[in-house]
């Protein structure tokens, strides 16, 4: 499945469209546009009803129903209830180390942020980790961490809900909340990482009283919406970015809730107030302080908050 295939499911995820829209949310020409519908219904993956298309009724948030919309390559583990994806995905073995797993629950009962914070999990959320077991460089678990909450901010997109990127690892609803973090876990062995595993949250369909005062759920913003729909393009997204570090890098600035504001920030040797200006190659946020220029890394921050003025 390529990635206007899995583009077009997803903008199908908050239900049945006009054709004529679908042209406009993923950015395809008709002739795109046919060659895919024609595509997706013969693989039952999406139907016509009237006018309009919509996903087919027989694609389930399950093992069968995430391997349809997956790209190919991939070893996926859904598990209905898991008590944190993270920790499960952290105990498998390599398939082959050109082949990312992935692990995703219909919900989670021991789920964990940063610095072992809880995750509320309830159904109805992408609860997800990929792990890559390759050899890499550590830079490399900051750029997966990047490129996993942009890939949330081009489903958003796709869906006609402009999401931001909050440092270190938050997407947000501006005015509204927190739609989703990530949570980047590796293991390393002489300076270089042997396994990484970039886990997800994000409330597609979860019901805000599910959820922490703070968040926000794109459910509160699209009505009914289907997780399984979004899958595929968020992977095939994640995978894209990640190969290309510097322009997603740049497309973290752009995209960024955080730069040109107020900070305050809380790190284990103390607070930090400044204006943030920048994003650094390696994932630090520049702050223009009382006291010159400062740069934190994201393994430093525990708290970042806003400032007003
Ligand atoms: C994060 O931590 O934002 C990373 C969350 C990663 C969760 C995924 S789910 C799949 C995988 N398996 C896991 O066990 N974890 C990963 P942090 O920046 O520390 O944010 C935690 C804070 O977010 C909490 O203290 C709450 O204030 C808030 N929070 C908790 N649950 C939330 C939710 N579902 N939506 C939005 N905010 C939430």
């Amino acid at each position: 499945m390529n990635r206007e295939a899995t583009a077009m499911i997803c903008a199908l995820g908050a239900g049945p469209r006009d054709p004529a829209d679908i042209i406009e949310d993923i950015g395809i020409d008709e002739s795109t546009r046919d060659r895919l519908t024609s595509l997706l219904q013969a693989r039952s993956l999406i139907e016509s009803v009237g006018d309009q298309l919509r996903l087919h009724p027989s694609l389930d948030y399950d093992h069968v129903g995430l391997t349809r919309v997956l790209p190919t390559g991939y070893r996926v583990i859904y598990l209905e209830e898991t008590a944190s994806t993270n920790h499960i995905a952290r105990t498998l073995e390599p398939v082959g180390t050109d082949r990312l797993s992935i692990v995703i629950a219909g919900m989670q009962t021991g789920g964990r942020g940063r610095h072992n914070r809880r995750w509320r999990s309830p159904p109805g959320g992408i609860w997800m980790s990929v792990v890559d077991h390759s050899t890499r460089q550590p830079p490399s678990a900051w750029i997966d961490q990047l490129a996993m909450s942009i890939a949330v901010t081009d489903v958003t997109s796709i869906l006609g809900v402009e999401s931001q990127l909050k440092w270190p690892n938050d997407v947000v609803i501006p005015e509204a909340g927190k739609l989703a973090g990530v949570l980047v876990e590796a293991t390393s062995a002489g300076g270089e990482l042997q396994q990484t595993v970039c886990g997800l949250g994000f409330n597609v369909a979860v019901a805000p009283v599910d959820l922490p005062r703070v968040a926000t759920s794109l459910r509160v913003h699209l009505g009914a919406i289907s997780p399984v729909a979004l899958v595929g393009y968020l992977i095939q997204s994640y995978k894209t970015r990640r190969e290309s570090p510097s322009a997603t890098i740049a497309d973290w600035r752009s995209r960024s809730h955080t730069l040109g504001r107020s900070v305050r920030i809380e790190t284990p040797d103390g607070t930090i107030d400044g204006l943030a200006t920048n994003l650094t190659m390696s994932g630090a946020l520049v702050l223009e302080t009382d006291a010159g220029e400062k740069t934190v890394n994201p393994e430093a921050c525990r708290r970042l908050r806003y400032r007003s003025g």
